[in-house]
């Protein structure tokens, strides 16, 4: 067993030792050897063989113990037991909002509750609001939480889904009869989550491959296993299919299989309308078999230009392919800085240098450093006093470094207080080049309020740009109630940009807002929200968010030269003089 799955275990440990009520130090420990796990320095197998494993700092010699056993036989007794003696139903209830494993125990010893049914069952009876420590709008969230939760089902991240494939799809490829080999479906797509994953491979006979992939390390169970299609369960719970095809009809089934359904079948009504016919092996006219090479030459062969997978979604991309090539996507590649974020200033993990120079590892020519602001303060924001230093200390950066192709800009993430007004007096948000402005409190504003609020920010000519503009997160918590129509609206005419929040999380706004917003002339940027040196690469999930709602790079602000967005950045501040 590899470093990763036992940091997980580890970790499942440690929170269910919390639902029994252990002591919380010794659930800690679990918590922190896993992150130890995480962040090893060097290959875990020999790290146990030498035993210096034992002098990581937070693994101590217990755990070391159950690591090695882990690691050699995948197996540990004290975990098996832990698992046996509670109710499976009790670890779903942690992804309910609001619920942690203290409050989880109170409502097993109080009520019997050991799953999502039992729960919901007590909260619609009320018997929950009586309860010491919860009380009924505690009651009401709890309902609400466990409606959100059986409306995203298993779904997984984006970012998640890659990190599971990836592995999976270089095992397969490099099989020996591999001809071509893609990852199809909502994965290929890009699309915010997703379901399970789908692989597909060309070979003459793809049998031996199918039986090198239900025999990987990875794979947790077996769903089903024939000549050309597989299916497995992988450790983590998501399932993930494989196709074989011949190389001839691979174009044909890369098609099918990446979806989505609603393009394969007005893909399908085309040809139709054509004397046709489209299924996943080929492609057959009045004069039989179409040959195709490539999915490109399948598009052409129904009159269409090449629709790349993010915007397959049935939403206008026929019209489009119809008239002529699409324009040519925004890629990764094209982004030349990015504006929002953290260093250990406030909440980030990284020193401003640290940020700096990992930006400029990926080949940025510009770094917008936006720290919390006061009202922020369980995220370390900053009083006036330290926004000031800061401002000094990133000038000093650049007086030390900055040249033609580098340079730090100062930024804030400024919290909207509840009223629209800003956290910092504007003589403090003059001292920043650039203002991102977000929502970090009273997220539950009824909408007519929570519009207004946000309307007014954007409004405020000291905001460069509106920060996560719903607070969604991801299978885990809808965004705030606003009227995003309003808030593209009053960006239109205040000249604001608004942010594409990278973080896979986030996602935020979401492709169909941007697209509105490009349409009504609103500048996007695409932001990581950074809090490490890592958190700079997210910028990959933004751009995908930005591809699937048609963006070129010409749409987006920080595509541009340093010395585009540096004149640019003044001019939006000059609105406010
Ligand atoms: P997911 O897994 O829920 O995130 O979404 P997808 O799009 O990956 O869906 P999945 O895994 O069920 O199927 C992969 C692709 O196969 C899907 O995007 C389109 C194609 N497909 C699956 N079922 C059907 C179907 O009933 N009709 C058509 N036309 N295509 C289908
Ligand atoms: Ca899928
Ligand atoms: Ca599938
Ligand atoms: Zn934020």
């Amino acid at each position: 067993m590899d470093a990763p799955r036992i940091a997980k275990i580890l970790d499942e440990m440690g929170t269910l030792l919390e639902l029994r009520g252990e002591n919380p130090f010794r659930c800690r420990a679990y918590h922190n050897a896993a992150d130890a796990l995480r962040g090893l320095p060097d290959d875990l197998g020999a790290m146990i063989d030498d035993g210096s494993l034992a002098d990581v700092p937070g693994i101590g010699k217990t755990i070391f113990e159950k690591v090695a056993q882990l690691a050699t036989s995948g197996r540990l007794e004290s975990y098996d037991a832990l698992r046996r003696e509670t109710p499976p139903g009790l670890l779903d209830l942690l992804r309910v909002p609001g619920l942690g494993p203290k409050k989880i125990k109170a409502l097993r010893e109080a009520l019997a509750i050991e799953g999502m049914a039992d729960l919901r069952s007590a909260a619609e009876q009320g018997k929950i609001a009586g309860l010491k420590g919860f009380g009924a709008k505690t009651q009401q969230k709890i309902l609400e939480g466990i409606g959100f939760i059986e409306s995203v089902g298993d779904r997984i991240l984006q970012s998640d889904a890659q990190r599971l494939a990836r592995p999976i799809f270089e095992a397969i490829k490099s099989r020996p009869g591999v001809i071509r080999a893609e990852i199809c479906g909502s994965l290929r797509r890009r699309a915010e989550t997703i379901g399970d994953l789908d692989l597909l491979i060309s070979a003459d006979d793809p049998a031996p491959v199918l039986d090198a992939f239900v025999a990987l390390p990875m794979v947790a169970k077996v769903l089903a296993h024939g000549p050309t299609k597989a299916s497995v369960l992988l450790a983590e719970g998501v399932q993930c299919d494989l196709r074989g095809v011949s190389d001839e009809q691979f174009p044909f089934a890369l098609h099918y299989f990446t979806g989505s359904k609603a393009h394969n079948i007005a893909m399908r009504r085309r040809a139709l309308a054509r004397g046709a016919t489209l299924n996943e092996y080929a492609l057959t006219g009045p004069d039989g078999r179409v040959p195709c090479h490539d999915e490109a030459e399948l598009f052409q062969a129904l009159g269409l230009a090449y629709i790349p997978p993010e915007l397959r979604e049935d939403t206008g991309e026929f019209e489009a392919a119809e008239r002529g090539p699409l324009p040519k996507l925004i890629e990764t590649a094209d982004l030349t800085g990015t504006f929002h974020c953290h260093t250990d200033w406030s909440d980030g993990g990284a020193t401003l240098e640290e940020m700096a120079a990992a930006a400029r590892a990926l080949g940025l020519h510009y770094l917008g450093i936006a720290d919390h602001s006061r009202a922020a303060a369980y995220a370390g924001g900053l009083s006036i006093e330290r926004a000031r230093a800061q401002q000094e200390a990133v000038d000093l950066w650049n007086d030390r470094h900055a040249d033609d192709r580098f340079r730090l800009f100062k930024g804030t993430e400024c919290d909207i207080l509840p009223d629209g007004s800003l956290d910092y007096p504007d003589d403090v948000l003059d001292g920043f080049d650039y203002v991102v402005a977000s929502v970090h409190s009273s997220f539950t504003l009824p909408r007519d309020a929570m519009t207004a609020r946000i309307v007014r920010a954007v409004r405020n000519p000291r905001v460069t740009m509106l920060g996560h503009p719903t607070g969604r997160l991801l299978l885990a918590r809808d965004g705030y109630a606003v009227d995003l129509d309003a808030v593209i609206e009053a960006a239109a005419v205040s000249g604001a940009l608004i942010e594409i929040n990278a973080n896979p999380h986030r996602l935020d706004l979401d492709a169909t807002h941007v697209r509105r917003a490009r349409k009504r002339g609103v500048g996007i940027v695409i932001n990581p929200d950074a809090h490490s040196t890592t958190g700079l690469a997210d910028l990959e999930f933004g751009v995908n968010t930005a591809r699937r709602a048609g963006l070129t790079a010409a749409d987006v602000f920080n595509t541009a030269t340093l010395k585009r967005v540096t004149a640019a950045l003044a001019k939006l501040k000059s609105r406010a003089e």
